[in-house]
């Protein structure tokens, strides 16, 4: 089999696993990375153990060993990194999300489809078995006609008032804070388990920490400056925001997310209620998937090559018992991304779970329903959101 050549752009914290759950896959070249400046491209080429290193993102585009370009850079750079590649008539692993808006990303959705490449973005939590296995008992009428939808995604290293990077810097990050980077993974997993959209929102968001310091330059993410000569940054986005769902089949929901909540450190929970059972997953205990009864006992189902079905089969590598984890599922859905470029990139060869440029489009439409909702006084706003035309 031909072997595949992937290049990244901006080696940042999650580049890291990029690199790791491609390596995993046994049959694709990490090629090269592309950084911010050429020396930092060729510190991280030497840290990863990477051939090539360039100072300029569209160098590695058009080196021709490169079939698949993961980009990882700061939310700013998602377009013209990402619509660079897609020019380039290159297949597309970005991170989400996927664009500053939904007016970008709509763009990058069209343009992806119009080349035919591959276009998968980073909804990693959609990678782990039990997620799948929920997917599949919702889809097969197990837990009967869906009644509520509800959950979270909470974490806490936005509490402390000395964290700054380009995630706080609306023109970096975009104009959302939880929402965009941690809100859109919760309506993703809600939208991709129950296999409905939503369709409107009602939200009410706050800022808690209002006030940031940090120095000049203090940019990489989860950057912490508690010394030297520190500037007070005013914050604008949300870090806490609690929403009211209404999904197309008249499903209710109720999610919240937040970055300032102590001791909440990457604690994503979806429940979802039909008339005969309840599913409840937690990420942070994601080898567990509990499933409640109103006639007989709530039970947990393991992570068990023997009790798991649908999807959740194949992205069970461990047997009963043995941990998978976070950087497990990130691959799951790497390794499809890799599957789909070598099916030739014709969306019916896309494995389900995938998520593609239009989950991308579709989570920036959510979020930005969300901030029209506030903004208009905390009123209901329906999802603007429209699909390909071709
Ligand atoms: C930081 O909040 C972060 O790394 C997110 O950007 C990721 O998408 C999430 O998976 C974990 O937390």
């Amino acid at each position: 089999m031909k072997r595949l050549g992937m290049g990244l752009v901006g080696p940042g914290f999650i580049a890291a696993h990029h690199i790791d759950a491609v390596r995993r896959l046994g049959d694709v070249d990490v090629v090269a990375i592309a950084g911010s400046s050429v020396e930092s491209a060729k510190r991280k080429a030497a840290e990863y153990k990477v051939g090539r290193s360039y100072g300029d993102y569209r160098e590695l585009i058009a080196d021709p060993d490169i079939h698949v370009v993961h980009n990882t850079t700061p939310n700013h750079m998602h377009f013209p990194v990402t619509m660079a590649a897609i020019e380039a008539g290159k297949h597309v692993v970005s991170d989400k999300p996927l664009a500053m808006n939904s007016d970008e990303s709509r763009r990058l959705r069209d343009a992806a489809i119009a080349a035919k490449v591959a276009h998968a973005v980073t909804f990693n939590y959609r990678g782990n078995p039990l997620v799948q296995h929920a997917r599949t008992m919702v889809a097969d009428g197990s837990i009967g006609n869906l009644t509520f939808i509800q959950g979270f995604y909470l974490q806490d290293w936005l509490t402390d008032p000395n964290v700054y990077s380009w995630r706080s810097d609306p023109a970096k990050g975009g104009g959302t804070s939880a929402l965009g980077d941690i809100g859109s993974h919760w309506c993703d997993l809600a939208e991709h388990v129950s296999g409905k959209k939503i369709a409107s929102v009602l939200a009410d968001i706050t800022t808690v920490v209002k006030t940031r310091y940090a120095t000049e330059g203090s940019s990489e993410a989860f950057s912490k400056t508690t010394s030297g000569d520190r500037k007070a940054i005013p914050m604008t986005s949300e870090d806490l925001a609690t929403v009211l769902l209404r999904f197309e089949d008249g499903t209710k929901g109720t999610f919240s997310a937040a970055q300032t909540l102590p001791g909440h450190k990457n604690d994503l929970q979806f429940e979802i209620s039909g008339l005969k059972h309840s599913l409840k997953w937690r990420q942070e205990e994601q080898n567990e998937l509990w499933v409640g009864s109103h006639e007989g006992p709530n039970c947990i189902v393991g992570k068990d090559p023997a009790l798991v079905a649908g999807e959740a089969l194949r992205y069970t590598h461990l047997p009963a018992g043995h941990q998978e984890s976070w950087a497990d599922a990130f691959m799951n859905i790497v390794s499809d991304a890799y599957t789909w470029v070598r099916a030739g990139a014709g969306i019916q060869d896309k494995p389900s779970p995938l998520p593609t440029f239009d989950d991308g489009y579709r989570s920036n439409c959510i979020v930005d329903a969300i901030l029209a909702s506030h903004a208009a006084g905390n009123t209901w706003q329906k999802v603007q959101y429209f699909p390909p035309s071709f």
